[in-house]
């Protein structure tokens, strides 16, 4: 993004105290991003040591110190990942500003370090935190703060402030070094229209400060965003098609986005004749990591692929699909439906379960080949207790269960079609509320005669009480389909 040709870095020596050995030999790279990704040269001192200490100020990963030369001393927790030591590498150019400043430009110069060096260097998790003890950011110090919690606030919540200022006006404008007091901030903000609401919140004080930074969904999307976007600040897929708010507009053919939880997202399509191994592609942003790698632990059996545990707490998402798109490409097997679908019903049904299922049968093969599924075979079956007409797949647990009347041929296709599509994403390993967004997301792209508004009403009286389960289940399904909560 920025380019400084034949501008000559100088750095400082870095000499290993106790324990620093490994973070002297890291540091060179590091410190030459940060000069990168700030601009220019900084004068520090012409040694600056750096220490892993068994113990170091309450709460505090690193610190760092300098004086009026610049920095010279870096001192790390024992645990401290190379995220903090590139942020207390920036400080060697932010630290004579006010606390919030410095704070938040160190945040915004360890993520653009971790753009170039990689997610190693990324900060991953910690941003369930809630900000209920913001401290007021304009005056804040964290060596002042008098609990954990109003330090550990202040340090989000300047991270997010920067980090949502740089996409108003620019990463570049926030690291302009003659910036020294909040006020100064609040200038280059206000030249944005948007910017001018995040410097009000700012000004407005802690509270509303910490509901705009606030990412209760996780989705990565500010609060403040949200509103920006008129996306839901509650809801990590706002409009239920699998990816989150704020996912990138442009991905590749092919790519499907992970779930966020325990239950892995099943490849649709792999590469012909591999079975046991399949070399991902994966994208997003997670916490500062952009374009996540990931761990091959995170590969299930069957293709399936999770969430990686140890990113739950980090906000945003993630996408994955094979890689290597020019071989053979084929339906994966381990997703596709295998077993009997099977209708069950006691009542006296008009269309009858057959004629049911004959709808079903000539169209789920499209909705799963829309999937890029195989599709197995049908059998109709009466169960004389049931009030619904069941459809079982056993080789998942894709229970569903259609009202059992019907208000002729168009609904009934309408809801063989809303059936195929749900079966399919479960198959397809979309289990839960993504299996059911992503069937009215499959059908609103591919089968939009299923979601037509009048069949939608034909079906309302039988709808409502369906809707409240479902609502129950905190799905975003329609509501003609029951889904049983298990
Ligand atoms: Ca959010
Ligand atoms: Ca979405």
């Amino acid at each position: 993004m920025w380019a400084f040709i034949g501008v000559a870095w100088t750095m400082p020596r870095f000499v290993a105290g106790p324990g620093g050995e490994a973070d002297v030999l890291e540091a060179p790279r590091v410190w030459a991003a940060a000069a990168a990704c700030v601009g220019r040269d900084v004068r520090s001192h012409a040694e600056v040591t750096i220490s892993r200490f068994d113990k170091i100020e309450d709460g505090f990963a690193g610190v760092a110190t300098a004086d009026d030369v610049g920095l010279r001393l870096i001192r790390l927790a024992p645990t401290a990942l190379p995220h903090t030591l590139s942020h207390e590498i920036a400080h060697a150019w932010y630290h004579s500003g006010n606390p919030v400043l410095n704070e938040g430009r160190a945040e915004l110069v360890a993520d653009c370090v971790a753009e170039q060096l990689g997610q190693d260097y990324a900060v991953i998790g910690g941003e369930y935190l809630i900000l209920g003890c913001l401290p007021d950011l304009r005056t804040w110090d964290p060596w002042k703060d008098e609990t954990l919690c109003a330090r550990a606030a202040g340090y989000l919540a300047a991270r997010r402030l920067f980090r949502v200022g740089a996409r108003l006006v620019g990463r570049e404008a926030l690291l302009d070094p003659r910036l020294e007091h909040w006020n100064a901030v609040a200038k280059v903000l206000r030249t944005d229209p948007r910017g001018e609401d995040l410097a009000d919140l700012v000004e407005a004080g802690p509270k509303a400060l910490a509901g705009a930074l606030d990412d209760e969904d996780l989705d990565g999307v500010l609060a403040f965003e949200e509103g920006l976007a008129g996306s839901d600040a509650t809801r990590w897929d706002t409009d239920g098609d699998g990816w989150w708010d704020g996912a990138p507009v442009s991905r590749p053919d092919g790519a499907i986005p992970l779930r966020r939880g325990a239950r892995g997202v099943c490849l649709p399509r792999v590469p012909a004749g591999t079975v046991s191994s399949v070399p991902i592609e994966s994208g997003g942003r997670v916490g500062g990591v952009l374009n996540p790698r990931l761990d091959t632990d995170t590969v299930l059996f069957d293709h399936a692929i999770r969430f990686p545990d140890g990113w739950w707490t980090s906000p945003g998402g993630l996408w994955v699909r094979p890689a290597g798109a020019t071989v053979d490409m084929v339906a994966n097997p381990h997703c596709g439906q295998t077993t009997n679908v099977t209708f069950v019903t006691s009542l006296a049904l008009d269309p009858s379960p057959a004629d049911f299922a004959a709808a079903y049968e000539a169209v789920a093969p499209a909705v799963y080949g829309a999937l890029g599924l195989r599709y197995g075979p049908t059998r109709v079956s009466h169960n004389p207790n049931a009030r619904w007409v069941s459809v079982h797949c056993r080789s998942k647990d894709c229970e569903l269960a259609l009202p059992g009347k019907y208000y002729g041929a168009r609904t009934m296709v309408a809801l063989a079609t809303q059936g195929a599509a749900f079966l399919a994403m479960t198959d397809a390993g979309h289990p839960d509320d993504l299996g059911a967004a992503g069937a009215l997301a499959l059908l609103r792209d591919q089968f939009p005669e299923a979601l037509q508004p009048n069949l939608l009403g034909a079906v309302a009286s039988e709808a409502a009480p369906i809707q409240k389960r479902v609502a129950a289940c905190e799905s975003g399904w329609p509501g003609i389909i029951e889904r049983r909560c298990k």
